[in-house]
């Protein structure tokens, strides 16, 4: 991969564009960026401790041993036109003050929700929902978990027919490249529409 970047002068033309990858805790974040970085993830992960106990939830991802507490960062070729920065967002509550930095810049985002738990990703469809930053759901297929179809998870997100919603596995390149695709389609797609209307 990156062999599309690898021309300099072709670097300084090509168009970078900031995205977030957000939801609640747990879901899957760190790794969705890290599978499809062709850079080495930069990660801000710490151990959770027991001192974590009674603020952090871990119900459903008892496994859990760290938790980003800063941010991910990741970089994608798309083609030789087009560099996707990704940010991954903190999952936990008490790092919300961080998002509004991290938001800032973006032109989009992906929410990826974990259907055992889906109430944790109410918050950051809130949060793009009112800044009107476009955004899709990626439903990462957890391994036993139930698997719902979209029209399913879509209701119970009760999101908009238009935000596009697909299942994805967050450690797999591929499944991960196509909700980003996804994402920059939805993107132009907006970008479009207000040109029209404004
Ligand atoms: N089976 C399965 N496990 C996954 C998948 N995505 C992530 N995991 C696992 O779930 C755990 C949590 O993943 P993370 O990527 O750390 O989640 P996160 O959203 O960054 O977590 P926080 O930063 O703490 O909010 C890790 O142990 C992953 O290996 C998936 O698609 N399927
Ligand atoms: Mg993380």
């Amino acid at each position: 991969m990156a062999s599309g970047n690898s021309d300099p002068q072709r670097r300084l033309t090509a168009t970078a564009v900031k995205l977030l990858v957000a939801g609640g805790f747990g879901v899957g974040k760190t790794t969705m960026v890290g599978s499809v970085s062709e850079v080495p993830p930069l990660r801000t992960e710490e151990v959770l401790t027991s001192a974590s106990e009674g603020v952090d939830d871990l119900s459903g991802v008892e496994a859990k041993t760290t938790t980003t507490v800063a941010l991910d960062f990741g970089r994608i070729t798309i083609n030789p036109d087009l560099i996707l920065y990704l940010f991954g967002t903190p999952g936990q509550d008490r790092f919300w003050f961080m998002w509004d930095e991290l938001a800032r810049g973006a032109l989009g985002a992906v929410v990826l929700a974990d259907t055992r738990r889906l109430e944790t990703c109410f918050p950051a469809v809130d949060f793009f929902e009112r800044r009107g930053l476009p955004f899709v759901v990626g439903v990462n297929c957890f391994d036993g978990a139930y698997r719902y179809g979209t029209e399913e998870v879509r209701a119970a997100l009760d999101v908009d027919q238009t935000v596009p919603l697909l299942l994805c596995d967050a450690r797999d390149r591929e499944s991960t490249k196509q909700v980003l695709v996804t994402l920059i389609h939805h993107v132009m797609k907006n970008a479009d529409l207000v040109q029209s209307h404004g």
